[in-house]
């Protein structure tokens, strides 16, 4: 009897033990395009594009390979349009006695596996994802006992744990375990930023993008053009492109805005590789090589490498340990419907309406753009975090929820209380003027709090910490901002309260 091995639609790894004990003579490798899947939230539509495309090109680099593969279209005539449902019509028609999956990134997934498991007439079991480079029980055996979780502890620990950017003595390569003292600068008015690859798009690929045309009429976000890496050997080209000529510039102006430039110099290998086309692993590796090679500073490749090693993995450990009930949380009690700028990009906040501009053009805004415009506006302006969560998950190309929820719920919003960042990132619209040149084209004046030019981003700041004084005043990282809030005394406070209310009022109206 065969084995039936399931592989998800961001699990296009081959060295992932579902595919490297299969038995090519025997074993039958399923994959299947859902509309369970690709309804469950809005999702972008390059994004669904784009796992196809590589799904499809993954199950034929299988096939080429000699293994048997089930690959089931989104059109096909039975298919049942659930990961569960497929499986279980795969079972009835191949009679294997057993089936094995690597474990979902999502909670809901393994819950209906977990109920799958009981369900289903043979074995089934639920293998690790040996793409982290820390498993849940190291996770959790670094986290027992500790009253805070914070990212540098962990990350320490996993340079120490993998020997990445370390000495034979034990000691940080560059004599400094963290060089973001280096890091984030404003773009100066000359930069230059170095040309994106893309890529001819087959046809298999060209097959994709009319299915998704024809499927998702009102999909959110821009088809075309498409210029995502599809395939393993794409995503490499994609990586060398990047180590050679973005990564010596990556730490520079990490927290840099600029008008019209959606990449700056990031990476953009997040989709690749939570999609399982790259490993994270040979990603850090390919930056280490390129400081030894005196190819790109120190400052570059280890805030790279503290991205993936330390972030990326912290984030993942954050949530698995804590689901489900990190989904509920709300400390803030924040409760506010997402705007409808949010999907069409109009409003007159020039900041906000350039990222959600590059959002629905690309499926991508970096780091930075996620937090401190569209995290920070919707934390001042108390959004509900369920639907802000929903928008994150839906938006970006690379998104999961193992990866966003942490980095929504709890970096942006603060909506788990504190667990993840010891401190809300709430800035005023002069943090967005510092780092970005978004404010000189702006109908509002990021240097006005109150009046008809006021930046949204300045009243809805002081109302926030106001709001949250309580919890929020006795914070020893907090320590000037509310002596500078009482020291204007009541009436500006009250101006301040006032024009708050009226942002508040215009965005409901979707004036804002
Ligand atoms: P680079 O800036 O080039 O960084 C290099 C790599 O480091 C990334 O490819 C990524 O793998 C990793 N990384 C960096 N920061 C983080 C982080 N905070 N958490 C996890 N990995 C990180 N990242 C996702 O992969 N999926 C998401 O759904 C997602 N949602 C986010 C939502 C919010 C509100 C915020 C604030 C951040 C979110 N991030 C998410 C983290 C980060 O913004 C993206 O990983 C990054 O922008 C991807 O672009 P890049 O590959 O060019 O990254
Ligand atoms: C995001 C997504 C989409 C759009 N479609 C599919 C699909 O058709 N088939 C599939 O196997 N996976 C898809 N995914 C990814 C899943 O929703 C889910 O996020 C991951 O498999 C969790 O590991
Ligand atoms: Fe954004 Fe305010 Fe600057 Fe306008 S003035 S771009 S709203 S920060």
């Amino acid at each position: 009897f065969p084995t039936l091995r399931v592989v998800l639609g961001d699990q296009l790894s081959t060295r992932l033990a579902v595919i490297t004990e299969a038995d090519r003579d025997k074993d039958v490798i399923l994959m299947a395009e859902v509309m369970r899947e690709a309804t469950y939230v809005r999702h972008h539509v390059k994004k669904i594009a784009f796992l196809f495309s590589a799904m499809r090109h993954f199950a034929q680099a299988l096939r080429e390979a000699g293994f048997n593969v089930r690959y089931v279209r989104l059109d096909d005539d039975d298919n049942s349009q659930s990961l569960e449902g497929e499986i279980l019509r795969a079972v009835k028609a191949l009679s294997p006695d057993r089936v094995v999956v690597t474990e979902p990134g999502e909670w809901r997934l393994r819950e209906s596996f977990e109920a799958l498991r009981l369900a289903l007439p043979v074995l089934f079991e639920i293998l690790p994802d040996t793409r982290f480079l820390c498993s849940h029980s190291e996770f959790n055996a670094w986290a027992e006992g500790r009253t805070t979780l914070r990212l540098e502890h962990f990350y320490r620990d996993m340079r120490r744990r993998t020997g990445l950017l370390l000495e034979l003595d034990g000691k940080p390569s560059g004599g400094q375990w963290n060089f973001d003292k280096d890091n984030r600068k404003p773009a100066p008015a000359d930069l230059t930023i170095p040309p994106r690859i893309s890529f001819r798009k087959d046809a298999i690929t060209q097959e994709v993008l009319d299915l998704v045309r024809t499927r998702f009429p009102d999909g959110f976000g821009r088809l075309e053009p498409f210029h995502f890496a599809v395939t393993r050997r794409q995503a490499l080209r994609e990586l060398d492109h990047f180590i050679d000529y973005i990564l010596p510039h990556f730490g520079d102006h990490q927290d840099a805005m600029v008008e019209g430039e959606p990449y700056l110099y990031h990476s953009l290998l997040s989709t690749y590789i939570n999609a399982g086309l790259l490993y994270p692993l040979e990603v850090c590796q390919r930056a280490e090589a390129a400081w030894h090679d005196g190819k790109a500073p120190i400052n570059a490749v280890e805030g790279f490498i503290r991205q993936i090693l330390g972030w990326r993995e912290y984030i993942r450990g954050i949530y698995w340990r804590f689901m489900p009930d990190y989904l509920d949380r709300n400390a803030l009690n924040a409760n506010r419907p997402l705007p409808w700028f949010y999907w069409s990009g109009e409003t007159r906040m020039a900041c906000v309406a350039e990222v959600v501009g590059h959002t629905i053009d690309h499926a991508y805004s970096h780091h930075i753009q996620r937090l401190m415009v569209t995290g920070n506006f919707a934390l001042l302006a108390g959004l509900d975090p369920v639907a802000v969560h929903e928008w994150y998950l839906a938006v970006y190309a690379d998104a999961y929820e193992w990866v966003e929820l942490p980095n929504t719920l709890g970096m942006a919003l603060h909506a788990d209380g504190g667990l993840l960042a010891s401190k809300p990132y709430a800035a005023s619209g002069n943090y967005i003027n510092r780092m970005s040149n978004y404010c000189s084209g702006c109908v509002y004046d990021s240097k006005v709090t109150t009046g008809d030019r006021a930046c949204p981003f300045n009243a809805l700041y002081w109302d926030f910490l106001d709001r949250h004084r309580d919890r929020f005043a006795g914070n020893p990282r907090m320590p000037y901002v509310y002596s500078t809030w009482d020291r204007m005394g009541p009436e500006r406070r009250a101006a301040i309260r006032t024009q708050a209310a009226l942002h508040l009022e215009a965005m409901a109206q979707n004036r804002l």
